[in-house]
């Protein structure tokens, strides 16, 4: 069985690092030295993740952050799970962009929990750039979230922290594991149901 269970969405502005975290979380590696490369439209990937010894496959949409797609990311994030609203704690732009898609998501998306995510933390860390986005302001839309993280795809610095977080919220959502057993039991159904076609014994 190959669908995915839950499904997160990443948004935000361009150039926060959205894909960078993706790939650090998927593949455990960063990679300074590849340019910059816009993400067009959106990406996915899936990965399995293991919580309280049952494995479920999750889904990741990694959606282009330039507001040239603003429309196709709306398709992006209908049905999921759990969203990653990244900012770049040195932009207070990025911080301002974070603010339209948590409003989008609240009237749009109700039950979809949202998870803050401050990134590139290493350079905050090293001096290399100073934080532009006010600590308490961040506190503040966090409350009634269901998570904020300052993250580092460079050094992997709460990456896995953040996934593991939603993946057990997920985990332990009635509603969310009632749809997702529904759905399981549908698609061994489907299974069954094809190999009744094939199988002429
Ligand atoms: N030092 C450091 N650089 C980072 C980190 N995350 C991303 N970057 C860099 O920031 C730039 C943008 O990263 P991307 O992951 O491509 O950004 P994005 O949000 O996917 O951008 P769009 O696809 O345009 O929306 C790249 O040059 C990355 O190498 C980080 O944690 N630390
Ligand atoms: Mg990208």
């Amino acid at each position: 069985m190959s669908r995915c269970d839950f499904k997160i969405v990443l948004l935000g502005s361009e150039h926060v690092g959205k894909t960078s975290l993706v790939i650090r979380f998927v593949n455990c590696r960063f990679n300074a030295s590849t340019p910059y490369q816009n993400t067009i439209g959106a990406a996915f990937c899936a990965k399995a993740m293991c919580v309280n010894g049952k494995t479920f496959n999750i889904g990741i949409w990694d959606t282009a952050g330039s507001e040239r797609y603003e429309a196709m990311t709306r398709m992006y994030y209908r049905g999921a799970h759990a969203a990653i609203i990244c900012y770049d704690p040195a932009s207070l732009p990025s911080w301002a962009r974070l603010r339209h898609w948590l409003q989008e998501l609240r009237t749009v998306e109700e039950d979809c929990k949202v998870y803050l995510c401050g990134t590139k933390k290493d350079l905050m860390d090293s001096g290399a750039a100073a934080r532009d986005v006010p600590e308490d302001i961040v506190g503040t839309y966090s409350q009634g979230l269901h998570g904020h993280y300052l993250t580092s795809s460079k050094t992997g610095e709460n990456v896995d922290e953040l996934f593991q977080k939603i993946v057990e919220d997920c985990a332990a959502d009635i509603k969310v594991m009632k749809n997702i057993e529904e759905q399981r039991v549908q698609l061994q159904k489907e299974e069954d149901e094809k190999r009744k076609v094939y199988c002429y014994c």
